[in-house]
């Protein structure tokens, strides 16, 4: 037997157990009575929605914490709900109904490292659902909504100007943003597609425009991932390279998947393969760069809503109650440890890109 051979059947059996090793799970956000949810994350930095300060509904604040010094810490707590929170490096932003009585939503943001609040977007309108990439926050808008229903906006924090990204007729929603692409489900055509625009050039253009529905998207770097339905039996994950044009499918399947998110290789959704025996879903992902499908949390119960950076996963949990916790995970690289184990090189590492700054957990 050459050489070859047996190191192919060394990395074979090495990936083999790989696939069944246990990703490191953690507690985010644990606490009995109250609700931890809408987790995002950035370097080692989560933040949420949290009811821990609330008098009745509508009231949830936004926590933070430091997965390096396990602090965690208060990001917005005024009046009434803040939501949706999602973060680029030092910066969060959020939907923020403190003004709900005037103002319907607002978009409101701080800069963790000075501790400025950031007033983003304020108007006697729906502002909803924002992204962040840097300097450019982008989000739901409905201000011309008898012309054209929800368009998307985008700010420039460092000018300050505010901008039109989308004014389509139809409604245009949940904006991801990564670097200069922001992409958004659109429903000019009535069965909602995955648009974006490339803010550098101006250039607007489809993503995908199937039939069928094509939902939620999120972006890192070139690669866009959405929930589809043109299949007729489920919603499955699909992806699109710009940089190539190819478009793909990411994990096919009978039951559905939905709400991706992903970072450099690493695509992860909630995935209900399960629900037929467990009667919840959980969290699965997949490595581009392996091919390998793994699951995140088959926990009991709901698992949803992840976000990821880097190598780390988080997402909103109810393994407890109802009311939803906090929990993350670090998935391990399948290509590092192969080459660790059959002594290559000890010393490479292949690291995933993300769309905020780099990080490796220490
Ligand atoms: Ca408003
Ligand atoms: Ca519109
Ligand atoms: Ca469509
Ligand atoms: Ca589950």
């Amino acid at each position: 037997m050459s050489r070859l051979w047996v190191l192919c059947i060394v990395v074979v059996l090495v990936s083999g157990v790989l696939q069944a090793q246990v990703l490191r799970e953690f507690p985010v956000c644990v606490q009995e009575g109250i609700s931890s949810a809408q987790a995002d994350i950035s370097g080692d930095i989560v933040v949420w929605s949290d009811s821990r300060n609330a008098t009745g509904i509508l009231s949830d604040d936004l926590y933070g914490k430091n997965l390096a010094t396990g602090q965690e810490f208060l990001v917005c707590s005024a009046p009434y709900a803040q939501t949706l929170p999602a973060i680029s490096g030092d910066i969060v932003v959020w939907e923020d109904n403190r003004n709900w009585t005037t103002d319907w939503s607002d978009i409101y943001g701080r800069n963790l490292s000075t501790g400025e609040e950031l007033l983003i977007s304020t108007g006697s309108h729906f502002e909803m659902k924002p992204d962040v990439s840097g300097n450019i926050v982008v989000w739901e808008d409905n201000r011309n909504f008898a012309a054209t229903y929800t368009d998307i906006y985008g700010k420039n924090l460092s000018t300050g100007e505010e901008f039109l990204i989308c004014g389509a007729t139809g409604d245009q929603r949940k904006p991801a943003i990564c670097g200069n692409y922001v992409v958004w489900e659109d429903n000019r055509t009535s069965n909602t597609d995955i648009y974006c625009k490339n803010l550098l050039t101006g250039e607007e253009f489809p993503i995908c425009a199937a039939e069928g529905l094509q939902k939620t998207p999120a972006i890192s770097g070139n690669l866009v991932v959405w929930e589809d339905n043109r299949s007729p039996v489920a919603y499955q994950i699909h992806g699109y390279d710009i940089s190539t044009g190819q478009e793909f499918v990411i994990s096919p399947g009978l039951d559905s998947r939905h709400d991706p998110a992903v970072s450099g290789d690493l695509v992860v959704w909630e995935d209900n393969r399960n629900y037929s025996t467990s009667g919840a879903n959980d969290i699965f992902g997949v490595d581009l760069s392996t091919g390998e499908e793994f699951y995140v949390c088959i926990a009991d119960n709901f698992q949803y809503s992840p976000a990821v950076d880097g190598d780390i996963v988080v997402w909103t949990d109810q393994r407890d109650s109802v009311l939803n916790d906090i929990y993350g995970a670090e998935v391990p690289e399948p290509v590092t440890l192969s080459l660790l184990v059959v002594g290559a090189v000890a010393l490479l590492k292949r690291k995933r890109k993300s769309c905020g700054i780099r990080r490796r957990r220490k």
